[in-house]
This record gives structure tokens, sequence and C-alpha cells, in this order.
């Protein structure tokens, strides 16, 4: 009767969702294969005309009639399915096997029923058996060349946990193929137990462990899968072998050879990790393959010479010459260098398949991931300038350590900037060279988590861990990981398992740390040693062939070290390709002016006041865009954001990118900025400095609201700017007080990256700065730390050119030679001036702005449009231009010796918004005739030349400093020294101490009590004032 009930609900099932009539039906035979070796179809004449129509239910009731009364009367088929049938199939899997025969499954719809004895929830529990190992696989895979690696195996991977025992191995089983990808995705539903444990380890727990599974998308997982589970283990040809020996022996003779020859040195070997090397040539050249043409790498210090030798092509020679301690020469300016493991360079390299592509290698500080943002950021720009809006033509490809993946956080603001629309470079490939230590620290004290390389599982990264003593494994996951960044344009990680030969460098010793992980090393023998005698087992290649390649590759390292000894550096690379015609620091630069013609100011000024008739902006927003453009229309009270759009506007006429970044720089922080409209009806974007002139290409003009982390968009604008000097890239914090969780970039590339590596770089950092009361937060960009680097001499002053006082080339080549430029401006004209300058120049130099927040919105803190045109009308001055120092409002002279105004017995000098303030209290004070007050706009490179000029015109002044900032902060600590040179070279007597009115010193930037604030705020300009008292 069961079987009866079965047969009918399967019926019924069968009619509720018919089958498309008049269609031929077939059912696959599993068994007789075409001569291609595809499955052929077999028909199944009994099925053929009705079983399928309305009708179809009584003939199969017919059918099991007859199978119940003689089970051989019926095809065998059908004897097995009414078979499992009476064993607990249920009619209703039946019937969608049915239906998904019907939209194409090409597996015969009785097959499931059709294997003795298994019922459906075996066939459960052997899928979930399949998933436990797609997710869970890698747990048991061969990763640790040592074998020292103890992971328990995961119970999920253990076949009894699913009921699974001994006597099951060789039954058979059905595993579900419709809409599956991989190996269940063959036309083999039927496998025995044995022969799927063993499909399965090969796949997951090989060389290579697998980790995709945390991948939301499907489309993504069944690619991997397709190339996980289908793979054939003996892919390579012969030649193919022979070439990753080749690769193999460069790098690990390559390393043998350094050791010998400089056996004392730290070069941070890659012994242990070679296959390294062929692993990442393997994948260059795919990529090169699917489309690329540029590649930047960035990387620490592990076996960084051997990637520059064998990956990158610098020449061995210069390697050698390097190494032996020889100088760079030609040009007279080559900074202060660096370590060897620091340096970059670049070439163009053949790949295997006669392409050609361009290999940059990142030069970085010792600040393990730094660089990560840096070559994105280089990648995006290189993209920008290529039109590469597929971003195929350029990669970047980082290496770790895994001890820095693991712990340092500017990985996962680096991670997670791949899919935000302005910084995405269409996938990274990361390699981490896992050594399975980190200097002295075990792996089990440098993560929380089984992989170092878990962060970039938050991201959905792919993951592939390899076992790095097998090149073969090594080469087939970086070819999969350079496919899946052509095809899928996001980041992956390859967890390159391996083992550090010696200790943290070659002179350090390992086993005062990791005595047993050493002892297994000093037994272990190399990836190379390893390879050959695979090879020779394999019988693809003899003795002497190997011996060939050893030989050769031991002539030409031979060779090469002899001949380095004569080696003569060729002139640097440095100002290649958009850089040539830039100016080294030892080649002066003429100085630009930076005004613009009133004609072209309107008519950039009208364009990006102009809003489409079918945006409709947020009524304050409008009320901003009416005000600019009043402000056009009079020639009056130009503001500080209508003043950056100017400039922005006017660089971006005249040909250059301009991209500006920050958190919440769309709007600006303090709304002042509104560079990008939000249509208030339906939500359309619209950004006016993007139409500044008709055909103005997509993207050069660049604004972006970043995620919310300091580090790693300060490292990605950095490496932005180093692509291409017609650009104006600024970056800007949100307060100038969280510039400092980017501080590594600060320090190890803005303001010494030309002196290690002779780059030049003009990005342009806003820092917001100000004393309003806002607490110590919102205060303080740390101005002190940033004069604090500049690697300027206060004792000593520039000589002046006199005869060229008036067109600005007096100075010489003062601003070419110092590290980077400091200014805190008062007035928006200044600003533009500032941003211009850094474009309208023959050289490129990073710049730091104390930028305004109460300025922003002040009535005093307004141009008037003839202070950004081309026309001097600063008395004697030959063009216009950025005024370092602006001086005293009642002053008109700017000759190099202006007339003597005897009546002032104080000059104040100061710097920024506090100018204000002390204006303010002056007049109240009526003393403008008595105090002078000077605004230093550039505070580095000093202008000794300008407060020179003011000693000169008050003679009877006393001098001093004014700030906001408590005294331990703020600018006066670089200043005391210049002024005290100053005044000493003007023949004034100099203090011992400037006089200085300012905040007391303090360990906080600020007060947070508004009243406190306000209090010191008029302490500091009444002392300032008081010509009575003079306070320090
Ligand atoms: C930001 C930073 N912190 C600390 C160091 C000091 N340091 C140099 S190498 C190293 C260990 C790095 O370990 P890992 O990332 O595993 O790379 P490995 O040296 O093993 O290749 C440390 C802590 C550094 N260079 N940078
Ligand atoms: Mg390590």
């Amino acid at each position: 009767m069961a079987l009866r009930a079965a047969t009918r609900r399967l019926a019924s099932h069968l009619r509720a969702a018919p089958l498309s009539v008049g269609a031929e039906r077939w059912i696959q035979s599993t068994s007789s294969n075409d001569a291609q070796g595809h499955p052929k179809p077999t028909a199944l004449p009994k099925l053929k005309d009705n079983f399928l129509d309305g009708t179809s239910s009584t003939y199969l009731e017919e059918l099991e009639e007859r199978y119940r009364s003689d089970p051989s009367s019926v095809d065998k088929t059908w004897a097995s399915f009414f078979g499992s049938l009476e064993s607990g199939v249920a009619p209703e899997a039946v019937a969608e096997a049915f239906h998904a025969f019907e939209q194409g499954s090409k597996v015969a719809p009785l097959t499931a029923a059709s294997i003795s004895n298994q019922s459906i929830q075996e066939s459960m529990r052997l899928l979930l058996l399949v998933r436990a190992y797609q997710v869970n696989g890698h747990f048991m895979a061969q990763l640790d060349p040592l074998g020292i690696d103890t992971r328990p195996v995961p119970v999920e991977l253990d076949p009894a946990l699913y009921g699974f025992h001994d006597k099951d191995l060789d039954r058979e089983f059905f595993l579900g193929t419709w809409n599956m990808s991989g190996f269940m995705h063959e036309d083999r539903p039927i496998r025995t137990l044995r022969e799927v444990l063993r499909r399965l380890q090969e796949s997951y727990c090989g060389p290579i462990g697998f980790e995709y599974m945390h991948i939301p998308d499907r489309d993504r997982c069944n690619w991997l899968r397709e190339r996980i589970e289908t793979h054939d283990k003996e892919e390579y040809s012969l030649q193919r072998k022979m070439h990753m020996l080749d690769r193999l022996a460069w790098s690990e003779m390559f390393e043998n050879f350094l050791a010998n020859k400089f056996t004392a040195a730290k070069r941070f070997g890659l012994e242990g990790c070679e296959t390294l090397v062929p692993g990442m040539k393997a994948m260059i050249d795919l990529s090169a393959d699917l489309g690329t043409e540029s590649i930047c790498i960035g990387m620490p210090h592990r076996g960084r010479l051997n990637i520059l030798a064998n990956v990158v092509r610098k020449p061995m020679q210069q390697i050698f010459a390097e190494f032996g301690g020889m100088k760079p020469q030609g040009d007279s300016y080559y900074g202060t260098g660096d370590v060897k493991y620091h340096l970059g360079t670049s070439y163009d390299r053949p790949t295997v398949s006669g392409k050609r592509v361009h290999l940059s290698l990142m030069a970085n500080p010792s600040h393990l991931e730094a660089v990560d943002p840096v070559v994105q950021g280089k990648v995006r720009a290189k993209q920008h300038f290529s039109n590469d809006t597929t971003r195929d033509k350029n990669l970047g490809i980082l290496l770790h350590g895994d001890g820095s993946f693991s712990g340092q956080g500017v990985v996962y603001e680096t991670l997670g900037m791949q899919q935000l629309p302005e910084y995405g470079v269409g996938g990274t490939i990361h390699i981490v060279v896992n050594n399975q230590v980190a200097f002295t620290t075990d792996p089990k004290k440098s993560r929380s988590s089984p992989y170092c390389t878990d962060v970039a599982k938050a991201f959905n990264c792919p993951v592939f861990h390899v076992n790095g003593d097998d090149v073969e494994a090594v080469v087939r996951a970086s070819e999969m990981a350079a496919e899946w960044r052509s095809r899928w344009k996001s980041d992956v990680v390859i967890d390159l398992v391996c083992y550090r030969k010696f200790g943290h460098n070659e002179i350090d010793e390992p086993s005062f740390t990791q005595p047993l992980m050493y002892q297994a090393i000093r037994s272990h023998k190399s990836a190379l040693s390893q390879y050959i005698k695979q090879l020779e087992e394999e019988k693809i290649a003899t003795k002497e062939q190997i011996q060939e390649v050893t030989d050769n590759v031991q002539g030409f390292l031979s060779h090469h070290f002899e001949t380095a000894k004569e080696y003569k550096q060729d002139k640097r690379d440095w100002l290649s390709s958009y850089w040539s015609g830039y100016n080294s620091p030892s080649q002066l630069s003429r100085i630009r002016n930076t005004g613009v013609p009133m004609e072209f100011l309107k008519e950039v000024g009208n364009a990006i006041t102009t809003i489409p008739e079918d945006i409709e902006p947020h009524r304050m927003v409008k009320k901003v865009y009416e005000q600019r453009r009043q402000m056009m229309e009079t020639g009056e009270g130009i503001d500080w954001g209508f003043a950056e759009a100017l400039a922005f506007g006017t660089l971006l006429s005249e040909g250059n990118h301009v991209r500006i970044t920050g958190q919440d720089t769309e709007r600006g922080t303090f709304s002042h900025r509104h560079a990008l409209i939000h249509d208030q009806k339906m939500g359309h974007k619209y950004i006016p400095l993007a139409h500044v002139f008709s055909g103005q290409a997509a993207g050069q003009f660049t604004i972006s609201n970043s995620h919310l982390s300091e580090y790693g968009t300060l490292g990605f604008e950095l490496g932005y700017a180093l692509e291409n000097p017609n650009s104006l890239v600024l970056w800007e914090a949100q307060f100038g007080d969280f510039a400092n969780t980017a501080q590594v970039i600060f320090d190890q590339f803005m303001s010494s990256g030309e002196a290690k590596w002779l780059r030049q770089n003009g990005l342009t950092v806003l820092l917001p700065h100000g004393y309003d009361g806002q607490g110590p937060e919102h205060s303080s960009a740390r101005l002190e730390r940033f004069l604090q680097m500049v690697d300027e001499n206060p004792y000593k002053l520039p000589p002046v050119d006199e005869s060229k006082w008036f067109t600005g080339g007096h100075l010489g080549g003062q601003i070419q030679q110092i590290n980077w430029q400091i200014a805190n401006c008062t007035t928006p004209a200044n600003y533009f001036h500032l941003l211009r300058r850094q474009i309208h120049r023959q050289f490129r130099k990073p710049l730091v702005v104390m930028s305004p927040k109460a300025l922003l919105r002040s009535p005093h803190a307004k141009s008037p449009l003839w202070e950004f045109d081309d026309k001097a009308d600063d008395k004697g001055i030959q063009g216009v231009r950025f005024k370092r120092v602006i001086m005293d409002e009642g002053a008109t002279d700017r000759s190099f010796d202006p007339p003597k105004e005897d009546s002032f017995k104080r000059i104040v000098f100061c710097s920024g918004k506090v100018y204000y303030d002390l204006r303010e209290e002056r007049k109240e004070q009526g003393k403008e005739k008595e105090v002078a007050i000077v605004r230093v706009e550039q505070l580095a490179p000093f202008p000794f030349d300008l407060v020179n000029r003011e000693l000169k015109r008050y003679p009877n002044a006393d001098v001093m400093w004014a700030q906001e900032e408590p005294m331990n902060m703020g600018a006066y600590f670089h200043i005391a020294p210049r002024l005290k040179t100053c005044m000493a070279s003007c023949d004034r007597s100099s203090p011992h101490q400037i006089p200085y009115a300012g905040r007391p010193n303090s360990a906080s930037t600020a007060t947070g009590y508004l009243g406190t604030h306000k209090e010191e705020q008029q302490k500091v300009v009444k002392d300032a004032m008081n010509l009575e008292h003079t306070t320090y």
C-alpha cells in the first residue's frame, strides 16, 4: 500500500507542474560516452509519449502493478525506481528531479531513485559533507613546509559525523547536480563515497587551502569552485616545469650568492620562501596576457633584493654595486638616501608570451604596511591618466609579512577602499610571505584568528593558502589570483606559507626564541632541491639538464658581480615619464606668477556658479551659490570657499587635474565648500567644477568624501600625487587634530620622501586649525610637529640677490631645497595663490596648510577680486603671487629697504586667524601707529628676507611673537631662532628670549571650557598690545 500511495503522490506532483508537451525527452546514460567523451543521450521509450503529460499517472500506476507482480517484467530502471520508493525516497524529490530535468539539467531524473538502498537523508548528509570540505577543507590542507603545524582536523570533515563509516566507502551515492558547479557539475552524479572523499581531499586538502565560501556572491563562488574542484593535477607541461625550475634556481641561487659575497650584511633574504619569485613571475606573465600593461608593486624588506633582481629585473650589476656601498653619481643632488632594501625602481620587462609589461617597485619605509595605500593611490592615478576605465591596464601587487598583515591597522584601511568609487583600483593582488614568525614573535601571539590573512575575509576576498615548498602549487595559486583579479576586479590574497631560514635578518640568532622550529629548519631541504628531486623522479629532466640550468645562473651572477666594480650609474630615473622637464633641487627654477587675467577669472567664476535648471539645490546651498555669483559680479568680498573654487577652476581650465578628498570634503566639514550639489527632489548630484569649460573630461575634477580613515587615505593621496605633476592633489583632514592618526605618512613619506628616494611630490594637505573654544580635540592641527620636521637651518640666512628683489627670484632655490612647505593663510586671495603656486612651478613640494574654521565665514577674511588677477598693484613688485608675509595694513612699500616708520614701538609677528583678534584689540586701543602686526603666511621655508624688510621698516620697535596656541605648541619654537637670526643680521640686538604673547605651556592642546577659552584669548591679544610690560 505504501508503494501505491507514493506512486500516486508522484503522479499528482507531476500533474501539478506539467512539463512542456511535444519536446522529445531523453534520459542520459551515465555509462555510454561518445567519441569526444560527452555523454550520449539514450531514448527512454517507455516515457517518451505520455508519461509526462496529464495521462502519465495512469500509466505509472499500471507500471507499478506490473512491478509488484513481477519486478523483472518492467525495465530495470523502473524496477530500481520503484525499489527506491519502497525504501523511502520521497516522491516529491523525484518529481522535483523531473522538473529540473525539464529546465535544463542534463541528469536523468530517475537517477536519484535508481541507487539501491540510499535514502534522501544520506544524500543530504553527503551534501553536507561536501559543503564542509568547501568551507573548511583548508584546515586539513598540507600548508606547512616544515610539517610542524599540528592543526586539529575539524570534526565536520570527518565522514562519521554524517553517519558514514568504512563499510560505506564503496557504496554509490547520488550527489545532486543541477545548478551546481565544480566537480558536482560533472556528468557523473553517482559516485562512491571513497571517490567523493578522494576528490574533496585532492581539491581542498592538498598544497593549497582555499577559503572562498565566505564570499556572498554565488557567481564568484561558482567561478572559484569550478577551478578548484575540476583541477587536473598534472596540468603543467614539461616545458613549463623546466621554466619553473629555472625561475626557482634564479631565486634561490641569487640569495646564496649574496649570502656568500656579503656575509655580514643585512639583506632580509628570501631564504625559505624562494618560490615567491616563480609565483610572482607567473602572475605577472598571466596578468600581461590578460591585458595588464603596468604593475606597481609594494613590498616590505623581506626578499626585496630578490624581487628587484629577478622580478623587476633591476640590473644585477647595479644591485651588487649598491650593495658594495657605491654612492649615486651624476647630478650633485642625491638626497640622504635610504638602506638598500627600501629602494624602489621601475623597468619594462618582456613576458613569456612576448608582451611587455612595465613594473615599478615603490620605495618604502621600514614602517610595515605603510606603502599599501600609497601603491593603490599610484595605481588609481595611473588608471586615471591612461584612461583605463576598465582598470585592466594597471594593476597593483602588494606583498606583506604574516605579522604585519594581521597586526597593522592600515591593512584594514586599505582593503576597505576596494569598492569605494574614487579609490577602487579594480582589485589588488596581495601576497603574504608567511614565514610563520614575526621577528621573534610566534603566530599565537601575533593574532587572534587562525590565519594571518583573516582580515581579508571581512572584504570578501578569496584567500589561497599555499605551501611555499611546492613551486607548482605556488604558481597555480598565483595564476588563479591573476585570473580572479582580471575577471572580478576585486582583491585576492595569497598566503604563501613558508619559513625563514635564518633569523629576522642574516646576523640574528633565531634559536633564542624558536628553538624547535629552527631544529626543523636546519634539516629541511630547500624548495629548489625538492623540485630538482621531483623533476628527476618524474623523468622530466636529467641530472645534466639540471646542472646546465644551475651553471647558467651561477655564471651570470659571477660575471655581473665582477663587472659591478666598474659599474657607473646612469642618470637617475627619478624624473621619468610625466616628470621630464621638472627640476631637481640643484636646478634653479623660475618664479612664476599665479594671478589670472580678469576676463578668464570671470569666465571661470561664471561657470562654477551656474547650476543647471533641472537641479534643485537645498535653499541654503542655493544661497551660497547666489552669493558667489554676486561676489563675482561686484568683485568684492570673495570668501574662502569661493577662492578655493576659483583656484581649482582656473587650474582645471589650464589643463590640470584636480583631486580633493577627505572626510565630508564634498560639502566641507564646516559647510563652506558645497562642491557637490544634491538635487533636493530627485537626489541627482551636480558638481559645478566638473563643468568649468565645455568638453571637460570626466574625472578631471575629482571630489570625494572618503571613508573614515586618515592613515590609509592620506597614503593613497600621496601615492596618487606621485604619478603626474600636472595634478593638484589635496587631502583634507576633518579637523586637523585627527591627522595624527596618519602620522606615518607625514613622517615617513611626505616630509622625507624626496630626501630618501628622490621622488618629488606636490601633495597638499589641508588641516583645519584654530582656537575657537571647541575643546582639546577640535582646535589644533599640531602645527609644531610639522614645523619641527622642516629641514631648514634656522641660523642660516639664505643669500639674497637684491637685483632680483622685485621679480621674486632673489632667493635662489630656497623653496626647492626645503623638504616641505607649511602655510597658514589669513586671506582667501592668498590661499588662492598658494594653491595655484603648487602647480605653477617647475618642481613639486609637499604643502601643509593650517586651514581656517572661523575665518570661513568671518566678514574680515574676504578678498577683493582684483587680488586674484594678474595685474600687479603692489608698489614695485612685478607679477602677482602668493604673499609669504603680509605686512602691516598701514605699510605700503615692499622694497628691499623700505622707508623707516619711527613711531612704531612694537612689531607683533603672528600667523593665521589670531591676526584678526590682534588687529581688533589694536584698534580698540588705538595703537595703529605704535604696534605693527605682520603676518607670516608661509612658516616654512621661513621668509627671512621679508621679515628682515619689516625689521628694517620699524627700527625702534621691539619684536614679539603672538599665537593662540600654548607655548610648547604652535610656531613659537620654530619662529624664535629664526627671528633672532634675522635680528642679528639687521644689526639689532638679539634678545635672549623672543617676547611671547600666547597661551602658557600645556599638556592638552586647548581648554574644554568656552569661558576659559575666551579669557585666554583675551589675554593673548592684551599681552601683545601691552607696551608697558613684555611677556614671555
Ligand atoms: C610599523 C612597524 N612596527 C614595527 C616594526 C619592526 N619590525 C620590523 S620587521 C618586524 C617583524 C615583521 O614580521 P612579519 O610581518 O611577519 O615579516 P617578516 O619579517 O617575518 O618577513 C617588525 C616588528 C616595523 N618595521 N614597522
Ligand atoms: Mg613573518
